[in-house]
């Protein structure tokens, strides 16, 4: 394991669950679904529109996802190579996904009538998938939830000037709600709270963070009840898998300059939920990229897809999800169980790694040389991984002459012959198997 990796696991709070098969795990499936479905229009639509939380609730009378089937989303899933699911169980609408005890406003009272997270729950298990909920810690539905700066009513001077609001009572609503969520529903694996504000000042009111939340009683709340649980680092209680979203960072998270256990946490349009009008996905060789660009910095991917109304994964969302598999399915042993490699990184290149084996992905095909510095004379063998093709080699001898047909390497670099033509997979890798010795 790579030095930064064990310094990351060093710094995981020990009375958390184990993290061993996240970071081993590397990629996972995101899923956004509530009431926002309808509209289509992101899941903010609600505040975007500063839609009054009873005219919001016009959509209930119309959500119906006749089409949903949590077998189809889990296999999706699978066949994409992830290997665990966070799905949204109440985004920042307060709408519960599952038949809560403690709302009116839930998925059991629309005409579809069943409990989506039971059934997906049961569904994920069926693919030996691990289980995440989101959970929203703001909620723009409940009246005990406190005006601020992104609240729908935020510009209705009325309510912001006769609504009251104790948010002690929230607290209850969602501890209670979050007890619920891990006693109903079998063994939860990642708990994904969503999201912290505390520095936000807009005069007129603040944002909201740990004493808002009570998140150390909801912490010890959800592991009293799930012991093996692992968390996010969004309760404001700076711990955590840490979880930058919506970019790539440039290296390895640290927090306060450690290495530390991270998950980038992307979209496949910009938008985490359902938006019909928006054409921005990324290819599936960029989406394969990121995947393999976070992996080599010691982090997990958490990919999105926000279902539409019908309850279905949008084709052009299952097109990404089975490019993604394609990949996978020639190369996952390059991103599960591996991490980032020490050894210094071709040109256009990342490196991921399990032990003595080191996987060479190709970002760009070069004109048949690839060099590798320091590594003369520590490579046993090297093959590209998508067929077990051999891939040949030659060491440059610090004190051998170049021949003017020679690449001009570095000395003590090795060189790996490539065909011109570039393999048919969105990102070649070269598995290269270090000497023992090396
Ligand atoms: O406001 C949410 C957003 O809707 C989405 O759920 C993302 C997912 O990480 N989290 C918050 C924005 O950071």
């Amino acid at each position: 394991m790579n030095e930064m990796m064990k310094e990351a696991k060093a710094q995981w709070p020990a009375h958390y669950g184990s993290p061993e098969w996240l970071v081993h795990d590397r990629f996972g499936l995101f899923i956004h679904w509530g009431l926002y479905a309808l509209p289509a229009r992101h899941e903010w639509v609600m505040t975007w529109e500063k839609t009054p939380p009873e005219a919001y609730k016009t959509y209930m009378k119309y959500f119906n996802p006749d089409l949903y089937d949590a077998k189809k989303w889990a296999k999706a899933a699978k066949q994409a190579g992830m290997k665990y699911v966070v799905v949204t169980t109440k985004h920042h609408e307060g709408f519960a996904m599952w038949d809560s005890a403690l709302t009116d406003y839930k998925i059991t009272n629309t005409p579809f009538g069943r409990d989506a997270i039971a059934e997906l729950v049961e569904a994920l298990r069926e693919q030996d998938l691990k289980v995440g909920f989101y959970h929203s810690l703001i909620d723009w539905h409940h009246p005990d939830f406190p005006l601020d700066g992104i609240h729908p009513l935020r510009e209705d001077e009325e309510a912001k000037a006769h609504r009251k609001s104790d948010i002690a009572n929230y607290r209850t609503y969602l501890h209670e709600q979050v007890k619920e969520l891990l006693t109903n529903y079998g063994k939860i694996d990642y708990l994904w709270f969503d999201f912290s504000y505390p520095d936000k000042d807009w005069g007129w009111s603040t944002g909201k963070g740990k004493d808002d939340w009570g998140s150390e009683e909801l912490e010890r709340l959800a592991l009293q009840l799930q012991p093996d649980l692992i968390f996010n680092n969004r309760m404001d209680l700076d711990r955590g898998v840490v979880t930058p979203e919506q970019y790539q960072p440039k290296g390895p998270a640290t927090r306060d300059g450690v290495p530390v256990i991270w998950e980038a946490c992307q979209t496949l349009t910009g938008s985490w939920g359902y938006d019909r009008d928006n054409l921005d996905f990324k290819s599936p060789e960029l989406l394969v990229k990121m995947l393999i660009d976070t992996v080599s910095k010691n982090g997990n991917l958490l990919l999105n897809v926000g279902p539409n109304g019908r309850g279905e994964f949008e084709t052009r969302a299952l097109h990404s999800l089975s490019e993604i598999g394609e990949w996978m399915r020639l190369h996952e042993c390059s991103i599960v169980g591996t991490g980032r490699s020490e050894l210094a990184v071709p040109e256009d290149c990342r490196l991921t790694q399990r032990g003595s084996t080191v996987y060479v992905h190709l970002f760009s095909w070069p004109l048949k040389h690839l060099h590798m510095p320091h590594l003369e004379g520590k490579i046993d063998y090297a093959q590209f991984l998508h067929d077990a093709s051999e891939v040949r080699f030659k060491q440059h001898d610090p004190s051998e002459a170049h021949s003017h047909t020679d690449a001009e390497v570095d000395p003590g670099s090795v060189t790996f012959e490539l065909p011109v033509q570039k393999p048919d997979v969105l990102v070649p890798v070269i598995e290269v198997f270090l000497k023992e010795d090396a």
